[in-house]
């Protein structure tokens, strides 16, 4: 029975693992989505960046339908015809010459660690059973035992231990604590090029490049986690680009299945990604044909350029106007392309209160870290609905500012 004020929908079935906003979405299009009540809000979170193309993205629904109709799932037993050409495409997208496909981010992750391991002892020649992965305080890899044996966050990791050993964790940003990290064991250094979930952290613009630079001189792998970065968000096909950088893999998911199924990848050289042999590493779902029809649709949107332009443009306006609120309720703002980290003035109210206001105005956003909210909204976005989504913010901030001091 629902009781009243309780959710459209009942959730009493449901693990109590997110405490989510109050809002029952039914459908969407483009950067907008619908509840159950007819009401209609700006989805500026973008299922954290795997709808980076919008809801419904017409060339992604008609890949989707086309591939429902001939064939969904092979298994790896045997070849499909999607899947070569995904990893094909995926390859020149990036640069490489071979992908792993998997599902979710967090195997992507996984399956990096094995192949860092595995190319660790059968190439590098590190003493069998000692590789070391060097990681940094604030990542977030994602949510399997052996990633959150490596994670800072206490709520993440609490009562799930006994932890994976094989990880060093130094500062985010700090080459030379990293470099300092680095040993005969080391075979990889996982790093994300932006730090989402810590609030959308942007290293000095030197970090990269000398990460890059450290661990060609050790000899020792630079593994960028782009799940969330990539694929377009920052403006860039990938955040390394920005940053002037290619690394040694990069770890792909989120917007690769372009917001309608789990497609997740490790994209690589054959020097690297060629350690693994038959029989080592694999998944029932990984590179089916739905998945590589659509990994392979958004691949061919993102070779237009033009997602990543329009990132990178109406990013610009996003952090141009949010930058303009600092001092007036907002502390901080980071971002890159169209993604945005607004640490809330802790006296106006937490990160959640503002997230809550704002979706009583029609703006879908979340908070991370107290008074950290994110802004990711698809890049379809038009600018004239991005405004409305900062009007929104600021009236918001203003509402709380007022409600401070007493007068109404
Ligand atoms: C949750 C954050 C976003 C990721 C990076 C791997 C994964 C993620 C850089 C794992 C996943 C998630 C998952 C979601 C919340 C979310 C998140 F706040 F935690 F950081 F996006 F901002 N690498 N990110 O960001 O990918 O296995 O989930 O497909 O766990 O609540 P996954």
């Amino acid at each position: 029975m629902l009781h009243p004020g309780a959710p459209a929908v009942s959730n009493e079935f449901l693990a109590h693992n997110y405490h989510p906003l109050d809002v029952t979405v039914e459908s969407g299009e483009g950067a907008w989505v619908t509840d159950v009540t007819g009401r209609r809000y700006l989805d500026c979170l973008a299922a954290y960046s795997a709808v980076n193309f919008g809801h419904g993205h017409p060339a992604l629904v008609a890949a989707a339908k086309e591939q429902l109709d001939r064939i969904t799932l092979t298994s790896r037993a045997f070849h499909n015809d999607k899947l070569g050409p995904f990893a094909e495409a995926l390859a020149r997208l990036a640069g490489k010459d071979m992908v792993l496909p998997m599902n979710t981010g967090a195997e992507a992750v996984e399956s990096a660690i094995k192949v860092a391991r595995a190319w660790g002892y059968r190439v590098k020649g590190v003493p069998a059973g000692r590789a070391t992965i060097v990681v940094a305080d604030g990542n977030f890899h994602g949510r399997t035992t052996t990633i959150i044996s490596f994670s800072n966050d206490e709520q993440a990791r609490a009562d799930f231990d006994p932890f994976t050993p094989g990880f060093v964790s130094v500062p985010y940003g700090d080459a030379a604590a990293l470099e300092a990290a680095i040993d005969g064991t080391t075979v990889a250094v996982l790093l994300e090029p932006i730090q989402g979930e810590a609030g959308v952290v942007v290293p000095p613009a030197e970090y990269l490049p000398a990460v890059r630079e450290i661990t060609t001189r050790h000899n020792v792998l630079f593994i960028a986690d782009e799940i969330q970065s990539g694929l377009g968000r920052t403006g860039a096909t990938f955040q390394c680009d920005n940053a002037g950088v290619v690394p040694d893999l990069y770890l792909l998911g989120k917007a690769l299945g372009g917001g309608i199924v789990p497609v997740s990848a490790v994209v690589g050289n054959r020097d690297i990604l060629g350690v693994l042999r038959p029989g080592e590493h694999g998944s029932t779902f990984g590179g089916n044909p739905l998945a590589s029809a659509l990994g392979l649709a958004v691949v061919e949107l993102l070779a237009v350029g033009e997602m990543q332009d329009r990132a990178r443009l109406l990013g610009e306006r996003l952090l141009a106007r949010l930058r303009i609120l600092v001092g007036h309720g907002i502390v901080a703002v980071r971002g890159a392309g169209l993604w945005a980290g607004i640490d809330i003035d802790p006296a106006l109210g937490t990160g959640r209160r503002v997230c809550e206001l704002l979706a009583e105005r029609g703006v879908l956003a979340k908070d991370t870290h107290g008074s950290t909210i994110r802004l990711a909204p698809p890049i379809v976005i038009s600018p004239e609905d991005l405004d409305w989504g900062v009007d929104q913010l600021e009236a918001v901030l203003l509402e709380l500012a007022v409600a401070q001091t007493g007068y109404r």
